[in-house]
């Protein structure tokens, strides 16, 4: 059974493709978490309880938790347990972008698919396909490769044409023709750029996306959904961090966000 699966009853059961980011800065968190002995594990359980009603998928940066050594990374693995143990059909992503040389990445397999047991994680590929492939073996897992990024510089290497095609179509047609040969993979395209988006979309057919840029970034929430539903009316992992987990109520964010998604979702 392919690993998207699993997102996809989620998705149907509770009518969503809303994916909360749990991007729980430490800095960021309200003064009376900040007092507790665990800080992000709370802060994270509280949002999962306000919001897991709404979200088919959550998604992790790594990086909020590693910033804190330690601490970060058991209280990250308390989140997954306490995902697991309440929430066992909610898809989660790690997100780490990683990607190395093929030998090495199996560390990061290790670590973040199984120790901390994420349903999916995010990689990069500018070491090439043969690196990945430890990733692209593990058809129990969706493995995320970064197409075309919602930040302002993205364009500066992945707009690059070779032979008239940038280089995030190249990515997309090697994972769609090349690379997918496990039906585990799918792809960042950033809410940022919908033209793009909807570029990938052909190249791709029913593929997929992790759709981060919505919220904080400014991301058109009409013009991504137009731009990268797939013929199932699904296909989109559509990401907001800040603008829910550090809003004055997570609940009615989340909730106002799967609602506006579905509206253009028709
Ligand atoms: P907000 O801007 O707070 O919603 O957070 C966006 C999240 O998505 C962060 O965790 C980013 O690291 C991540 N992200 C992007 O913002 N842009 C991308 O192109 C790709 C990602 C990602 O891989 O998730």
């Amino acid at each position: 059974m392919p690993v998207i699966d699993k997102y996809n009853r989620r998705v149907e059961k509770i009518n969503s493709l809303l994916c909360v980011g749990l991007d729980s800065d430490f800095e960021k968190l309200p003064e009376e978490f900040k007092k507790l002995e665990n800080p992000q594990f709370e802060f994270n359980k509280k949002i999962i309880e306000e919001t897991n009603e709404f979200a088919a998928s959550f998604k992790l940066n790594i990086a909020f938790y590693e910033g804190r050594g330690q601490k970060g990374i058991e209280e990250l693995k308390m989140t997954m347990d306490y995902f697991r143990s309440n929430f066992p059909d909610i898809f989660l992503i790690c997100d780490s972008k990683r990607g190395d040389i093929g030998n090495t990445n199996r560390g990061y397999i290790s670590f973040i698919l199984d120790w901390l047991g994420f349903d999916a994680m995010t990689v990069s590929p500018y070491l090439g396909g043969e690196s990945l492939q430890p990733f692209f073996e593990r058809e129990d897992k969706g493995i995320i490769i970064l197409a075309k990024t919602s930040n302002p510089g993205s364009g500066e290497f992945q707009d690059l044409e070779i032979n008239g095609r940038p280089i995030w179509k190249i990515v997309a047609e090697k994972a769609a023709n090349e690379w997918n040969k496990k039906e585990n993979l799918l792809l960042v395209a950033g809410a940022t750029y919908p033209e793009q988006m909807a570029e990938i979309r052909k190249i791709t057919g029913e593929m997929t996306f992790l759709v981060p840029g919505i919220g904080a970034q400014g991301g058109d929430v009409e013009a991504t959904v137009k731009a990268g539903i797939n013929d199932g009316k699904k296909g989109l992992i559509i990401n907001s961090s800040r603008g829910i987990i550090f809003s004055s109520n997570p609940r009615e964010e989340a909730k106002k966000l799967r609602a506006e998604v579905n509206k253009f979702r028709i």
